[in-house]
């Protein structure tokens, strides 16, 4: 069965001005157009969204606009025979920059001087804490499209590279690869420890008490991946302590992240609203990545980033 229409969620507004999303498909052999919720889909149908929909699963393909498609149900998606596609392989340099650019700053403070900017403050850091980032030590958790795009700017940066991830598949950049299982060792001599790996059961809470503990004083998170995956509370009293240095999140358990956090008040911690993958040609890089599945669906190959 061959596509005739395209629709695109209004959901993916969230991320994408919905306009320019649907201008970017011109050309294509099938329709486009936005929907809102309670519309009915059949299997010529294809939906570009970013948040689930039961009536998604009538359609004949579902394109989730987000990499991390953890609010999906892929099990509901098997049993519908409906193929379900995620947004992996673009966030390479998105979301990557964002994770070198809050190591840069918490190394370097400028999150430290604009603060005292914004109070006309000329301000001097004790001598002892600014550093750079070239010879310290990294280690990226989850070596896929992201982790492998911040072990490469890392490395040209001239940080100690290290990962984990469940392959053992070499990573340029990286110099050693550690299981999920050897977490510990691998994070123990890191000044930074950054996570790009998907929310799962299996990763849920990845980091708390017992990871806080095992990671240096003088060391800190970045999480560009999915708030769950690192215990907010054991966080939030590992910062209290001194336990870690400070932080870098993108993303939290509950977003947006509630006006009475913690994490919004320590000065270690630079804050960035879910925005990793935020640039003016996001729409144009989901668009070329659904593009390529439609031509692949019309001529029955197997599509890129299944995930059910
Ligand atoms: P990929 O699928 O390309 O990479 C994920 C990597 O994680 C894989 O290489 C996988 O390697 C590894 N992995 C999976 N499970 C584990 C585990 N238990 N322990 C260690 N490593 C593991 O995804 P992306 O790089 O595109 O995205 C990663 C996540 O980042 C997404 O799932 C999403 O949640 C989040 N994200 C956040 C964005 C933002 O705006 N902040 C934007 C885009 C994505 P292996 O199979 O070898 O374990
Ligand atoms: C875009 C968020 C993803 O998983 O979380 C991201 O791709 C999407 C600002």
């Amino acid at each position: 069965e061959r596509l005739d229409h395209l629709y695109v969620h209004e959901s993916v507004e969230n991320v994408i001005p919905p306009e320019a999303f649907v201008e970017a498909f011109d050309g294509l052999d099938v329709s486009v157009d936005l929907v809102g919720d309670g519309e009915s889909f059949g299997e010529t149908d294809a939906v570009a969204t970013y948040v689930p929909r039961p009536e998604f699963l009538d359609a004949g393909w579902v394109h989730c606009i987000r990499a991390g498609y953890d609010e999906f149900d892929t099990e509901a998606y098997e049993a519908a025979g409906v193929p379900l596609t995620n947004s992996t392989g673009i966030h390479d340099t998105t979301v990557s920059e964002i994770a070198i650019g809050y190591m840069v700053s918490l190394a370097r403070l400028l999150h430290v001087y604009r603060d005292n900017q914004n109070e006309g403050n000329w301000y001097t850091p004790d001598y002892e804490r600014p550093f750079t980032v070239e010879n310290e030590r990294l280690c990226v958790v989850g070596l896929g499209t992201i982790g492998q795009g911040i072990a490469k700017r890392a490395d040209a940066l001239g940080m100690d590279v290290v990962g984990v991830r469940r392959s053992d598949e070499p990573v340029p950049g990286v110099s050693e690869i550690f299981d999920p299982a050897d977490l510990h060792e691998a994070i123990a001599d890191a000044r930074f420890v950054a996570l790009a790996l998907p929310h799962t059961p299996e990763t849920e809470g990845l980091i708390s008490d017992e990871e806080f503990d095992v990671l240096r004083d003088d060391a800190y998170l970045v999480n560009v991946a999915r708030g769950p995956i690192v215990d907010e509370d054991a966080l939030v009293d590992a910062l209290d302590q001194d336990a870690i240095a400070g932080a870098g999140l993108d993303v939290f358990e509950t977003e947006p992240l509630p006006d009475d956090s913690p994490l919004w008040d320590f000065e270690e911690v630079i804050i960035s609203p879910h925005k990793g993958s935020a640039t003016n040609r996001y729409h144009l890089d989901i668009a070329d990545l659904v593009s390529e599945n439609i031509d692949r669906y019309q001529t029955g190959e197997t599509l890129r980033n299944r995930v059910a």
